[in-house]
C-alpha cells in the first residue's frame, strides 16, 4: 500500500456510515456561504470538477478567506471533527501518532462522469505537511507521478469509495491527476447516487 515514499493508499478505510456522514456534510457545504462551483483558471480555462472549500478558499496560486471569484463571502469554517478525522487518517497510513497534524483547509471536489483533473502539483500551500485524501462514490483512475515532470514515470491506482490516500514526505509535491471516473461503480448506500467526491485535508501554512 506504499505507492512511493510517503504516499500510502489504504483501500476501504472509511465505513459506509462515515461515508454517508461525509456525503451529507458535503451537501450542506455545497450550498453554504460559497456554493460549489467550477474554478476558472487564470488563463480562462474552466475546471471540469466542481469545488467547495472550508477554512480557506482556494483559487489557482492562492488561498484567501473570502471567495473573491464567486460571491465575495467568507468560506465556511473548517470543523474540528474533520481535523480529528485527518489525524486518525495519518495515524492509520503511517502507523504512528499524529497529534501535531493540524489541517486548516479542506478542498472538496465533485466529479461527474465526464470530469477529470490534469497532471499537476499542489504547491499553493506554504507547508510541506501531508495531504489527506478521502474518496467517496464512483471509482476513479488516479495517476501518481514524480516530482520532476508531468509525464512518466507514474503509477496508476484505482481509488474506490472509502479509500484513504496520504501524500507526505518526498511524495507531497509529486505530479498527480485523475484521468478518468468510472460511472456507476459507487455504492448508493453512501447517499451519493452518482459521481465521485474527493476531500483533501491540507495545512495551508497561512494565518
Ligand atoms: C482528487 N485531488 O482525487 C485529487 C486527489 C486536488 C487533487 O489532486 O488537488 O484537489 S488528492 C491528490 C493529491 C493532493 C495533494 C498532493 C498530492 C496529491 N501529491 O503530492 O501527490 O480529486
Ligand atoms: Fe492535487
Amino acid at each position: 500500500r506504499e505507492i512511493a515514499p510517503g504516499a500510502v493508499h489504504v483501500p476501504g478505510w472509511l465505513t459506509i456510515d462515515e461515508q454517508r456522514h461525509l456525503v451529507q456534510a458535503c451537501r450542506a457545504w455545497a450550498t453554504g456561504p460559497v456554493p460549489i462551483r467550477h474554478t476558472v483558471l487564470p488563463r480562462g480555462g474552466v475546471m471540469s470538477v466542481r469545488t467547495v472549500c472550508l477554512g480557506w478558499h482556494w483559487q489557482p496560486y492562492k488561498y484567501t478567506r473570502h471567495a473573491h471569484d464567486v460571491n465575495g463571502r467568507q468560506v465556511a469554517d473548517f470543523p474540528e471533527w474533520l481535523g480529528d478525522l485527518g489525524r486518525r487518517a495519518l495515524e492509520e497510513a503511517y502507523g504512528r501518532p499524529s497529534e501535531a497534524y493540524a489541517p486548516d483547509t479542506a478542498l472538496i471536489n465533485f466529479y461527474d462522469g465526464q470530469a477529470k483533473m490534469g497532471m499537476h502539483q499542489d504547491k499553493d500551500e506554504k507547508s510541506d505537511a501531508p495531504v489527506v485524501s478521502l474518496s467517496i462514490g464512483d471509482t476513479c483512475l488516479f495517476r501518481f507521478g514524480n516530482t520532476e515532470t508531468r509525464g512518466r514515470p507514474y503509477t496508476d491506482v484505482q481509488l474506490a469509495s472509502g479509500d484513504l490516500f496520504v501524500f507526505g514526505g518526498p511524495s507531497r509535491f509529486a505530479y498527480h491527476g485523475v484521468p478518468k471516473v468510472y460511472p456507476g461503480t459507487g455504492d448508493p448506500a453512501t447517499g451519493l447516487a452518482s459521481g465521485r467526491l474527493n476531500l483533501t485535508l491540507r495545512v495551508t501554512g497561512l494565518a
